[in-house]
């Protein structure tokens, strides 16, 4: 069975075209002109992953291809972007999804004597 989408990761904000587009209902005789109901997205969250100085980083790529269903390649340049520069967004999903991401992969670490930290943060 495929997840639900909203478990699905979105990888590239920048490849996002989010439709905010009101949806148009209904007619008002009376004035001509069309209702509308603006229909809002939720809020997508970023999951972030935080380097440290002992966790290995075959376990973070571990952790990153379990927890958040990328390739092997995918989690290595996230690994490394993270070494390199402190952090990295590993994916953004609605905050529940995210959240619990976080939550469990930062646990994964913990159980395994590692300081590994994903947190989250609203999308702008
Ligand atoms: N910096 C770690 C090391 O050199 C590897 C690592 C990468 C740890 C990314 C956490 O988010 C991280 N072993």
């Amino acid at each position: 069975m495929p997840k639900p989408n909203d478990a699905l990761p979105r990888l590239a904000p920048c490849q996002q075209t989010r439709d905010r587009h009101p949806i148009m209902i209904g007619n008002d005789t009376r004035s001509g002109t069309k209702d509308e109901i603006k229909v809002e997205r939720p809020r997508l969250h970023k999951v972030i992953l935080v380097n440290d100085d002992y966790t290995p980083r075959e376990f973070v790529v571990t952790v990153l291809k379990a927890e958040f269903r990328i390739s092997e390649d995918q989690a290595i340049r996230v690994m490394i972007t993270a070494h390199r520069r402190g952090a990295c967004v590993v994916a953004v999903y609605t905050k529940d999804v995210a959240d619990t991401k976080a939550k469990e992969a930062t646990e994964l670490g913990k159980q395994n004597g590692y300081p590994l930290y994903f947190t989250t943060e609203p999308e702008e």
